[in-house]
């Protein structure tokens, strides 16, 4: 009921998935299986905290049951996909078990998503429930549900957190009933799907399994040395691959610690919960670690308790990393990882110029790291190149992209991450630059050619390219150069995001700044040239009349 075809899924060959079992790496357990380990050990031991809202870790669990059994009353089963989108919510945790745990696989869209995203999700994988949560900030879930399921016909049901629905909505409150813990789902099957970058079009879905997931995370906890005395404070988005299993909020529930649940990231309302909840270790993207440690030496609040600061997503300067541990007065671990799988991570025993020069190795000893030129060869050691990975959580391919799967992959199953890296000589990896057609917004990816195909689309726009530019705060942020129809009537750049907008498209991948041009530069195969685009377009600053 639950098999998988191969178009949906590509499995590791059998004879590495026979040594990741042997070599202990798979356990064929579920990801429920090392939520309820931890209930039966702890039973009592608080799992979660969000506002006045307070679970322990047996609670939890019977929510999670109750939720599982109303899922499939309701007219879900094993094998369904469904679109999760929520804030930083418990609900988010009780859905996500809740449905792993019947087989049914969600797609973790981030708050960020639009119509435009989520409607590619609904109908791309057939889905037939969206569950939203109805705290999204700035957002009309419900309008956004009632939206979806008129234009996707496979949708069934729209599900929310909110305590009031509009018809047509089921409240998820209502869902609940007499605990069920029969289990749909084996532990080689995919769980849920996590979500691309994007490089092409809108973000990929990343089928992930029990075994490859659940593998994960027990590394990163055994690396980052959670415990049942880790307070971990969750202030990204919670269904992000970082906070979620980095080790993240599963590693808290895999480990025995405790879950603090933040909406507000910045530094005051963090650093408040911080103090009331001693919170030991939390997950940042570099621009917010920069607001952190700005916001730190002025700060009233108590903030000692903290151990550990994980910052990855994007690239963190070297400078902010060195003045980090300082600054906030803790150790500061670099995480570079992928919702494809390879994460890495500096080690908390790493010498200091290690921690704050490099972004960490892998977790595993079967993570396989290739670094390649143009011509796929490998290079040595302190040269730069493509970053090439194959190993034990590592997908082997996308869901229903064989034609991209057939770009992103090699015929070894490598997986081709997009990313320019050197390795030092001792094994840690240094990310110098990137190859994919990816703007890296402070940890948010935007795939170029999404919001170009957008931009081609309003009439008058000839041509379009999206690029990025250095932003002191960001690193990164999106400029996106337009030639115009008619090059003799003027466009207010506004006119083009209100459009983008309009379109249903996520926030962030608004451009930053609009420029135009006459005509697009273009290589001697006639693509258009971003490097001199960038070259050409890097140093202008965001100012009234560009953007
Ligand atoms: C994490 O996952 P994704 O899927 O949102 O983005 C992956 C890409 C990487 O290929 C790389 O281009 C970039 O984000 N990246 C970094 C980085 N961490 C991620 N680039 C430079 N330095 C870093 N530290 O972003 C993600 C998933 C799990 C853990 C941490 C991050």
């Amino acid at each position: 009921m639950t098999a998988s075809t191969p178009l949906d899924f590509t499995p590791w060959p059998a004879e590495y998935a026979q040594y990741y079992r042997k070599q202990g790496y798979w356990q064929d357990r579920t990801l429920f299986d090392c939520f309820s380990a931890t209930a039966t050990q702890s039973p009592h031991a608080i799992a979660l905290v969000c506002q006045n809202q307070q679970y322990t870790y047996q609670q939890l669990q019977q929510k999670i049951a109750g939720l599982s059994a109303g899922l499939l009353a309701l007219g879900l089963k094993p094998g369904d996909n469904v679109v999760l989108q929520m804030a930083n919510e418990p609900a988010f945790y009780i859905c996500f078990f809740a449905l792993t745990l019947k087989g049914i696989k969600p797609i973790l869209a981030l708050p960020a998503h639009r119509h435009i995203e989520l409607s590619y999700f609904c109908q791309h994988a057939a889905a037939k429930a969206y569950i939203c949560s109805d705290q999204i900030v700035g957002f009309d879930s419900q309008k956004q549900a009632l939206q979806l399921l008129e234009t996707c016909p496979s949708l069934q049901f729209a599900i929310t957190s909110g305590s009031a629905s509009h018809p047509g909505i089921t409240l998820l409150d209502t869902l609940y009933s007499a605990p069920c813990y029969q289990q749909y789902s084996q532990p080689g099957d995919v769980a849920f799907y996590q979500l691309s970058g994007g490089t092409t079009g809108t973000s990929k879905l990343i089928p992930r399994t029990h075994n490859d997931y659940v593998y994960s995370v027990m590394g990163s906890i055994e690396i980052c040395r959670f415990t049942p005395d880790t307070n971990y404070l969750c202030v990204l988005p919670v269904a992000h691959n970082f906070p979620l299993s980095s080790p993240g909020s599963l590693g808290v529930f895999f480990s025995g610690g405790s879950v603090i649940l933040g909406q507000d990231s910045s530094p005051k309302a963090a650093f408040e919960l911080i103090e009331r909840h001693k919170v030991t270790v939390s997950a940042l993207v570099p621009p917010l670690a920069l607001l952190w440690m700005q916001y730190a030496p002025a700060a009233g609040e108590d903030i000692s308790s903290l151990q550990l600061v994980q910052v990855g997503g994007a690239k963190f300067s070297q400078s902010a990393a060195q003045q980090l541990p300082e600054t906030l007065n803790c150790q500061l671990q670099q995480v570079f990882g992928m919702a494809e799988g390879l994460v890495n991570y500096t080690r908390l025993d790493d010498p200091l110029d290690i921690i704050v020069s490099t972004q960490g190795r892998p977790i595993s000893p079967d993570d396989e790291v290739l670094v390649v030129n143009e011509d796929g060869e490998p290079v040595p050691a302190g040269q730069e190149g493509q970053l090439l990975t194959r190993g034990p959580y590592t997908i082997r391919g996308y869901y229903r992209a064989a034609e991209h799967n057939r770009r992103a992959f090699n015929h070894d199953g490598f997986y081709s991450t997009g990313d320019l890296v050197r390795l030092t000589q001792d094994g840690n990896i240094i990310v110098t630059g990137r190859d994919k057609d990816q703007i890296n917004r402070g940890g948010e990816k935007i795939a170029a050619e999404e919001v170009e195909n957008l931009l081609l689309q309003h009439p008058d726009v000839h041509d379009a390219a999206l690029i990025a530019v250095p932003d002191e705060f960001l690193g990164e942020r999106s400029c996106a150069i337009v030639v115009l129809e008619n090059q003799d009537t003027p466009l207010k750049p506004i006119v083009l995001k209100r459009f983008l907008h309009e379109k249903g498209l996520a926030e962030y991948k608004i451009p930053d700044q609009i420029h135009w041009i006459t005509v697009l530069p273009k290589t001697p195969v006639g693509k258009i040239n971003k490097k001199r685009l960038r070259e050409q377009f890097s140093s202008r600053q965001l100012k009234t009349g560009s953007a």
